[in-house]
C-alpha cells in the first residue's frame, strides 16, 4: 500500500511509517493515503495528482490546511488527532497568561542583562482573580477554562455555539466578550470561518489594561491590528504561541518586553507529540485496515 508522506513528521512516526508502508514523497497513481502535519495538509493540486487516494490523516488537532469539503467531494476521508494535545495546549496558554502578566521572561532577560544590579524590575500585574474570557469554548478552551478555575479567575466564553453544561457566562459576540475581559484568551480553531475574529474591534474593546493570549491560530487575530495596539498601549501586552505567516514574526514585537513571543509549541511536548504520533498512525492503519479512522474530522 503506497502512502504518500507530505511533509515531515515526527522521526519516530516516520519510523513506523516506513516500516509499514510503501512511502512515497510525490503524489502518485497508487497513492492511497496521505499523512501530514497541521501545517501543511495536502493541497487540492495534490489530491487531484492522486486519483487512487482516499484518505488524509493529519497529525495535530488542526486541519484548515487542507480543503475537507474538496477532499469529501472525491471521495476522500479525512482526520486529525485531537484530545491527547489538549492538556499541553491549555497548560501554555496559562503559562503565556503568566507570563505576559508577571513578566517572566522579561524578568529573565532583566537578570540575564544584569540590570537587576543597577535596580528593581518593574511592579507586574496580579494573575489570581482575573476577569479571563475565552474565545472559543471547545475541548482546549474548557481545559484552559478549568486551570483557570484554580486561579479563581471570573470566566466567560464566546463561542459558535453556546454550551449548555459549564457555569461560565457567555457573551453573544467576541467584541462583548472582549469588553468584560481583562484577559482574552483565543482558543478556536483555524480556517476562514474565524478569520480576523479578534478585529481591531475587538482589541480596543479589550483595552489598555486588557491582555490577549492566542494559542489557536495567527489567523484569527488581525495581527497588524495588534501590532498597532502592543505598540501604542491599546491593550497591555501579549503572549503569542501562533502567528499569521510562521515562522516570521512582525518586526516591531521583537523589541518589546510586554509581548511573549513562542515559536508555536504548544503541542510540543515528547509526551504529546508521541501520543500525536500514535494516534496519526493509528488513524492510517486502522483505514488500511477497514477503511474506517478512529478519529475522524467532524
Ligand atoms: C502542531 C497544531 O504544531 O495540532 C495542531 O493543530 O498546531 C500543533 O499541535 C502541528 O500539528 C504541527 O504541524
Amino acid at each position: 500500500m503506497t502512502v504518500l508522506q507530505a511533509c515531515p513528521l515526527l522521526p519516530s512516526l516516520e519510523e513506523n511509517l516506513r516500516a509499514t508502508y510503501k512511502i512515497v514523497d510525490q503524489p502518485g497513481d497508487d497513492v492511497v493515503a496521505a499523512i501530514t502535519s497541521s501545517r501543511y495538509g495536502v493541497t487540492n493540486e495534490q489530491i487531484d495528482a492522486m486519483p487512487s487516494l482516499r484518505a488524509i490523516v493529519h497529525f495535530g488537532v488542526g486541519y484548515e490546511t487542507t480543503d475537507v469539503a474538496y477532499a469529501r467531494s472525491r471521495g476522500i476521508v479525512v482526520s486529525n488527532t485531537p484530545d491527547v494535545l489538549t492538556d499541553c495546549v491549555a497548560d501554555l496558554a496559562v503559562g503565556g497568561m503568566i507570563d505576559v502578566l508577571r513578566g517572566l521572561t522579561a524578568a529573565d532577560r532583566f537578570v540575564r542583562r544584569g540590570d537587576w544590579r543597577r535596580g528593581q524590575f518593574p511592579l507586574a500585574t496580579k494573575v489570581t482573580g482575573r476577569r479571563v474570557g475565552i474565545l472559543g469554548l471547545g475541548r482546549i478552551g474548557r481545559a484552559i477554562a478549568h486551570r483557570l478555575t484554580a486561579f479563581d479567575a471570573d470566566l466567560s466564553y464566546h463561542s459558535r455555539h453556546r454550551v449548555s453544561d459549564v457555569p461560565y457566562r457567555y457573551a453573544d459576540s467576541p467584541v462583548a466578550l472582549a469588553a468584560q475581559a481583562e484577559v482574552l484568551v483565543v482558543a478556536t480553531s483555524g480556517g476562514p470561518a474565524t478569520a480576523g475574529l479578534v478585529s481591531a474591534d475587538v482589541l480596543t474593546a479589550l483595552g489598555p489594561a486588557g491582555y490577549l493570549v492566542n494559542v489557536a491560530r495567527g489567523s484569527v487575530v488581525d495581527e497588524p491590528a495588534l501590532v498597532a495596539a502592543v505598540t501604542t498601549g491599546g491593550i497591555a501586552g501579549a503572549a503569542l504561541d501562533v502567528f499569521a505567516d510562521e515562522p516570521t514574526v512582525p518586526e516591531p514585537l521583537l523589541g518589546l518586553d510586554n509581548v511573549v513571543l513562542l515559536p508555536h509549541i504548544a503541542s510540543a511536548t515528547t509526551e504529546t507529540r508521541e501520543a500525536m504520533g500514535d494516534l496519526a498512525f493509528g488513524n492510517l492503519r486502522r483505514f488500511l485496515t477497514d477503511g474506517t479512522l478512529l478519529t475522524p474530522v467532524p
